[in-house]
């Protein structure tokens, strides 16, 4: 237990250093979830990395709750929520208006839709026991290797995987990266590689992420720019595995997630795209993603930078818009910056 006031956190721009203040550190730090986790637990990321953007994980959804007055701060500053607003759901790929805003392949190379979620009523990946992360890679793959038709495939453990294997598929960009140091000071590592592993389908277009950061990463992805279809397989995968899997929700705060970034829909839509001349004119490529609610990120995942003059693009929003807004502002989004790309080019 962290009995004084972390001096990292006086030099970290984290919303962590934001808004915990000494006062409201002395008001938490004696609390604790039912699960045991603490304050010390949930801001340990934070305190070990002062150059986090957020720098809090949640060990379970009770967290949220116990360690209200510094979660609440952090959720409303990140995603404009406050206590008082509620989530809304609407995962119907009919309410999206999405016409391939690519359809000659000039600019997008890829498209990418995940969620994360949470199996209910059991700690979060920060502060899950052993045994209940491994009763997770088994209930969860026993259901995803039921599945027929376009979902079917196999599920891949990492302890059984090769080195090789593993790489592979992280260059091709289907698996995750071994957890980085914000991850592993949240204790999301705990144990690694045990009880982790990837399902994919055949065609390597639906896959799930188990025991990453969130306890399922269900994801929809393929080459091209058909928005539409990537997010409709993604509705479809999801509902399947919600006929068997209980996911944490809560009316409040949407799908339950370790970090509060992803709270809500959990949903980050993303494409891979050449945009070589905004590359260019960085000022007036963040105005136009900033306008449209998307972030500019590098090709490898979080933390990672652009190659060739490709690009991460994916909406910002998670919560308190509905999952059809999320990729609804990826696409408006996509669509402005290939307009402006073209006109740079002409
Ligand atoms: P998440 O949103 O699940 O945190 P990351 O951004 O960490 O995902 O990326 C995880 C992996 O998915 C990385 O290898 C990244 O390159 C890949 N990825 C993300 N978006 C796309 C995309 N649109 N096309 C292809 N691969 C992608
Ligand atoms: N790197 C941590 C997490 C930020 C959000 N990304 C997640 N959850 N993968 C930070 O606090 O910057």
């Amino acid at each position: 237990m962290t009995e004084k006031y972390p001096d990292s956190l006086k030099g970290s721009k984290s919303l962590l250093a934001k808004y915990l203040t000494p006062e409201m550190f002395e008001e938490l730090k004696d609390k604790k979830t039912s699960n045991g986790f603490t304050l010390s637990d949930a801001i340990n990321s934070g305190v070990q990395n002062p150059d986090s953007g957020i720098g809090v994980y949640a060990g379970d959804e009770e967290s949220y709750e116990v360690f209200a007055p510094l979660f609440d701060k952090i959720i409303e500053d990140y995603h404009g929520f406050t206590k008082n607003d509620k989530h809304i759901s609407n995962l119907n790929p009919n309410d999206l208006d999405a016409l391939n805003p690519d359809s000659n392949g000039e600019y997008i190379l890829s498209t990418r839709i995940r969620v994360g979620r949470n199996v209910a009523d059991i700690p979060l990946g920060t502060a899950i026991l052993k045994d209940q992360r491994q009763k997770i890679e088994k209930d969860v793959s026993k259901v995803l290797i039921s599945f027929s038709g376009s979902l079917a495939g196999k599920y891949y453990p990492l302890n059984n995987m090769s080195e090789a294997d593993s790489q592979s598929l992280i260059a091709e960009h289907f698996l995750f990266k071994a957890g980085d140091r914000f991850l592993e000071a949240a204790g999301l590592n705990k144990d690694w590689p045990n009880a982790r592993g990837i399902f994919h389908n055949d065609d390597k277009t639906f896959l799930v992420w188990i025991n990453e950061e969130d306890e399922l990463r269900i994801i929809s992805m393929q080459a091209g720019g058909d928005i539409k279809e990537v997010f409709t397989r993604l509705t479809t995968a999801i509902a399947e595995i919600q006929k068997s899997v209980k996911f944490a929700y809560d009316e409040h705060l949407g799908f339950i997630t370790s970090c509060p970034t992803n709270l809500g829909t959990a949903l980050r839509a993303s494409v891979h795209i050449k945009l070589p001349k905004l590359g260019e004119n960085m000022d007036e490529f963040k105005s136009i993603a900033d306008k449209h609610n998307v972030q500019i990120r590098g090709i490898h995942g979080e933390h990672s930078d652009s190659e060739g003059g490709v690009y991460d693009i994916s909406n910002k929003r998670r919560l308190g818009v509905s999952e059809v807004e999320c990729v609804q502002d990826m696409y408006d989004g996509v669509v402005a910056l290939i307009k402006r790309e073209k006109e740079l080019s002409l």
